[in-house]
């Protein structure tokens, strides 16, 4: 069981439109934008506009839906930066490495031979 929703967090103030953002992408679902610490280049974050904790929170259509953002989005940014991968992150809970409370799926551009920021 994993805690309830909190409306105060970082991304959820960002979809708001209550902290800025480098903003990439937007659809009636789902929202995109630039990690403030990036791992790699062309680090970026991709977002449900639904109030779901993490994937554990989310129901089977909106993940359905934002899944295809995270394809979209992720085509995108091999193609703006002309990487060579892209990784794919996504993490449930604290230990498993979340640290903001709203389901958010990491897309980091990866080039030969350059290792990822811890
Ligand atoms: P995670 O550990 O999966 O919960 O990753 C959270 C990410 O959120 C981390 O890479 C840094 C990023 N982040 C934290 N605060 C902000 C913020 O205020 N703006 C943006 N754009 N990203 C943030």
């Amino acid at each position: 069981m994993t805690a309830a929703y909190d409306a105060n967090n970082i991304f959820a103030k960002i979809l708001r439109g209550d902290l800025p953002a480098h903003r990439i992408y937007e659809d009636d679902h789902s929202f995109a934008f630039m990690d403030i610490m990036p791992r790699g280049e062309g680090h970026c974050v991709v977002i449900p506009k639904a109030s779901a904790r993490n994937l554990l929170d989310i129901a089977a259509g909106d993940l359905a839906t934002l899944i295809q953002t995270v394809q979209h989005v992720a085509k995108a940014a091999l193609k703006a930066f002309d990487a060579d991968g892209v990784t794919i992150e996504q993490f449930n809970e604290p230990a498993a490495g979340q640290s903001v409370y709203h389901l958010h799926f990491h897309i980091i551009p990866r080039f030969e031979g350059v290792a990822l920021k811890p």
